[in-house]
């Protein structure tokens, strides 16, 4: 029995040793020279083998690649969720010195009222004479974290203690107002004649391992927090992205706004999650993927940066259980994130990398950038239009912008300054 015990116990030590040690032991590469060769597969050929001649033949062969990406990475969003009436909680024509209305919009996600929702802040720009083009994104850190407009109430979900935000109690608090906000131009996006809606998206997702289990995904689940997610069923990203539809489908009922013109934007594992909410929604008009990463825009197969295997180990509930078995063995899954960029064709969509974010593979996220270009050219479509990376701080693209800014992982002006002027090309009026 005690043998039986001690073997048992040496076993779990192994096990969980095995486990603690892995995360740090799982080879990272960051030096280009020793990237290894790799073949991407090819989006214009269906599973089978046969080629996709057409933009016609491209429908079918993009719904073969979002059942990949639905079985293999991010899973499926479950059957039958509702569709729930949104509440404009709060309407202040003044807000922001008069340059804006900010609008507060509630709307749960599941039957019961009580459940998880969404607080959506809009705002909207005063000047503007006709529905508006809008962003909609995401925030880490609260919708009170984006702005230090005291009209916005505290996030009521959970935030992850961060001491530079003031936040230790997993619980928001005035003093952590404002604290993202160079992340936000709001004013700057205003004055350029764009709504901004942003959404906290842990009112979705509470961003740890057992955080479904007081989130969305844990309320919707059949088994409630003893749910014991099949390999295909959806990932924290896949919640997320499903949240951002909810908020599509208020922002096409809100007359100021020009549901037709509306372009999802997300940083990093947020970035990850817009080309997700892109490639399932085709109601965004354009996608906006800045420093997206592994299991964003950039390649799985190029071996730089963060691995499949390494964001399983640090974030084992982004993606599906599938998606693990791939952890040693990139190269057999069945798709790669040129495939995920274009599923967004032929609607306009900008990755962008920055210069010291080594950790997000900007070369491979160019590169995801680059190989979803022939699927652009079979719309007749100018894809990036170069055929290496460009020099820092010079955005490039047709339908697909990218750039690489100079500087660390964040979103910033300078990167908001790039989407806009892109959207002011792509999302003109007559361009629909
Ligand atoms: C990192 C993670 C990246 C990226 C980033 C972020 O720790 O490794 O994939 O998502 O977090 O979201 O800031």
């Amino acid at each position: 029995m005690i043998s039986r015990f001690l073997r048992t116990g040496t076993a779990l030590l192994l096990v969980l040793g095995w486990k603690a040690l892995a995360v740090d032991k799982i080879p990272i590469n960051e030096d280009e020279s020793k990237v290894p060769p790799y073949t991407l597969p090819d989006p214009l050929v269906f599973t089978d083998g046969r080629p996709v001649k057409d933009a016609a033949a491209w429908q079918q062969r993009r719904a073969e690649i979002l059942e990949l990406y639905r079985t293999h990475v991010y899973g499926r969003t479950p059957k039958g969720l509702p569709r729930k009436k949104a509440t404009v909680t709060s309407e202040d024509h003044n807000a922001l010195g008069g340059l804006a209305t900010r609008k507060l919009i509630h709307v749960p996600l599941l039957w019961n009222d009580k459940g998880p929702a969404l607080d959506i802040l809009l705002y909207l720009p005063n000047a503007a004479k006709q529905p508006v083009p809008a962003f909609v994104g995401y925030n880490f850190n609260g919708n009170h974290a984006v702005t230090t407009d005291p009209g916005v109430p505290l996030a009521r979900s959970w935030i992850e203690n961060r001491r530079e935000n003031f936040i230790t109690n997993n619980v928001a608090n005035e003093q952590s107002r404002g604290c993202e906000a160079s992340a936000w131009p709001i004013e700057h996006i205003l004055a350029r004649g764009y709504a901004v809606a942003t959404i906290y998206y842990g009112d979705v997702e509470a961003d740890f391992a057992e955080g479904w289990k007081q989130s969305l995904r844990g309320a919707a689940a059949k088994g409630g927090t003893n749910h014991v997610f099949a390999p295909d069923e959806w990932g924290a990203i896949g919640a997320w992205s499903w949240g951002l539809s909810r908020a599509m489908d208020y922002l096409e009922t809100d007359s100021a706004v020009d549901g037709k013109r509306v372009a999802v934007i997300g940083h990093s594992r947020l970035g990850k999650t817009s080309l997700w909410a892109g490639a399932q929604d085709e109601r965004f008009a354009l996608v906006i993927a800045n420093e997206s990463g592994e299991g964003g825009a950039a390649l799985a197969r190029r071996w730089f940066g963060e691995t499949v295997w390494r964001i399983n180990a640090s974030f084992p509930h982004w993606f599906c259980g599938r998606f693990k078995d791939y952890n040693e063995n990139v190269p057999a899954l069945p798709v790669d994130q040129h495939e995920l960029i274009a599923l967004m064709a032929p609607r306009p969509v900008y990755v962008a990398s920055a210069e010291d974010d080594k950790w997000a593979d900007p070369r491979g996220e160019f590169l995801g950038a680059k190989h979803a270009e022939p699927v652009y050219a079979l719309f007749g479509k100018f894809g990036l239009g170069v055929a290496d990376m460009p020099a820092v701080n010079t955005p490039v693209g047709g339908t697909i912008g990218y750039h690489i800014r100079t500087g660390k992982h964040a979103l910033t002006a300078y990167d908001w300054d790039q989407y806009m002027s892109f959207a002011d090309r792509h999302l003109t009026k007559a361009g629909q």
